[in-house]
């Protein structure tokens, strides 16, 4: 079944409550031991998204099941494999994303929705995500990678890419339009540049800090606004735009509340504010009633994305159309990651090496 011999124990960062997580000596699922429709996936690399740091502090309502495993932009190979069914083989390049397992059969993943599915297991809430050596993934949704994608700069495409990718699509922004990306800085915001520039859009990056400026700007970022300097984001974003109406969508990444409060102010008439930054619980987002009403502005919210869009998602980057901004980093830096992450100074993605 297995090519590679499989250790006995491998390395993990296991979560035991709020208080953080510890990276530490835990069993290898073995091959025999597989359970049907599961893949043992070698991760190689993982990126750390915002959303591991929301799932160990407890941050969102929805709560995950202790001790946990975080980590869902893991690039790996199949190492082992129990699917008569799956066309996935030993030697698979595969990544393990967010949504870890869907049914596959429901209204929801009929349709396309798999992340709705009323069975679906995430990574790190009730299925193990790729903070560990030997992932034992669920097959349903593991996604091959591309051979020529360098397997770090696939990572961050699992779950930041897809993300923004399928918000971009949920944005109905067209080619020539104006999109404002608040968090545009960070993992997400930063790909979602990068796919809005290659959809043809024109974008506002909005997030503080010169290096994050100048990094925009390289990504073809057409204007940018600091959000700890401006004294008046509306109006400077309304005024980046040639007409000084605002852009025709927003896709709001950041993890803080804040960039809720503003967007459906500053988008133009028939404008859309996609949601997709989650901030801890609590936060909403502000809109006028009224203007919201005269003007035809759409709220909408865009989570993860399907089988198919990864897919998509990672060609395209493979196709070398967008690339990540990534920082490769020893299994053990997770703590830092975490640390720079929440004082919002990490530019891009920070990807482990999980054998390093
Ligand atoms: O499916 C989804 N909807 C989905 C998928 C993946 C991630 C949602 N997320 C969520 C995460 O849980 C998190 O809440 O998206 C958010 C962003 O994740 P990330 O890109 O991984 O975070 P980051 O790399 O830390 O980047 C965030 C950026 O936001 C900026 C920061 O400076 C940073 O560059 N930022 C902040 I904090 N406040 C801001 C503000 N008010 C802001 N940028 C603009 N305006
Ligand atoms: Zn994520």
């Amino acid at each position: 079944m297995s090519q590679e011999q499989i250790p006995k124990t491998q390395l993990a960062a296991v979560s035991d409550d709020a208080s953080g997580f510890e990276i530490r000596e835990i069993p290898v699922v073995q091959a025999n031991e597989l359970e049907p429709g599961r893949a043992l996936v070698k991760v190689l690399y993982s990126g750390v998204c915002h959303t591991d740091l929301h799932v160990i502090k407890d941050d969102w309502p929805v709560k995950a099941e202790r001790p946990c495993i975080a980590g869902h932009e893991g690039a790996g190979i199949i190492v082992a494999i129990n699917d008569p069914i799956s066309k996935l083989k030993v030697g698979d390049k595969v990544g393990v994303k967010w949504i870890a397992h869907s049914c596959n059969q429901c209204e929801f993943c009929i349709a396309g929705d798999e992340p709705l599915c009323l069975e679906a297991k995430c990574s790190g809430i009730n299925a193990q995500g790729s903070f560990m050596q030997y992932c034992p993934a669920y097959t349903s949704q593991l996604t091959p990678i591309p051979d020529n994608l360098d397997m770090a700069e696939a990572a961050p495409i699992l779950c930041a890419g897809v993300t923004v990718y399928k918000a971009l699509k949920n944005s109905r922004a067209r080619a020539g339009q104006w999109i404002a990306i608040p968090g545009a800085g960070g993992g997400l915001g930063s790909l979602a540049v990068q796919y809005a520039k290659w959809m043809g859009l024109k974008v506002i990056a909005i997030d503080s800090g010169a290096e994050k400026k100048k990094y925009c700007e390289e990504i073809g970022a057409a204007a940018w606004v600091d959000f700890k300097e401006s004294k008046d984001i509306v109006a400077a974003v309304k005024a980046a735009t040639p007409d000084g109406l605002g852009p025709h969508a927003a896709i709001i990444t950041s993890p803080q509340p804040e960039a809720y409060l503003i967007a459906m102010e500053y988008i133009r008439p028939r404008g859309t504010v996609v949601a997709v930054g989650l901030p801890p619980a609590g936060a909403y987002v502000k809109a006028d009633v009224f203007f919201t009403v005269l003007n035809n502005k759409t709220l909408t919210s865009s989570y993860v994305g399907n089988r198919q869009d990864a897919i998509e998602s990672l060609q395209i980057a493979a196709d070398g159309h967008v690339k990540c901004r990534i920082q490769t980093v020893p299994f053990k830096a997770l703590e830092k990651v975490y640390t720079q992450m929440a004082e919002g100074s990490l530019v891009g993605r920070a990807v482990l090496d999980l054998f390093a």
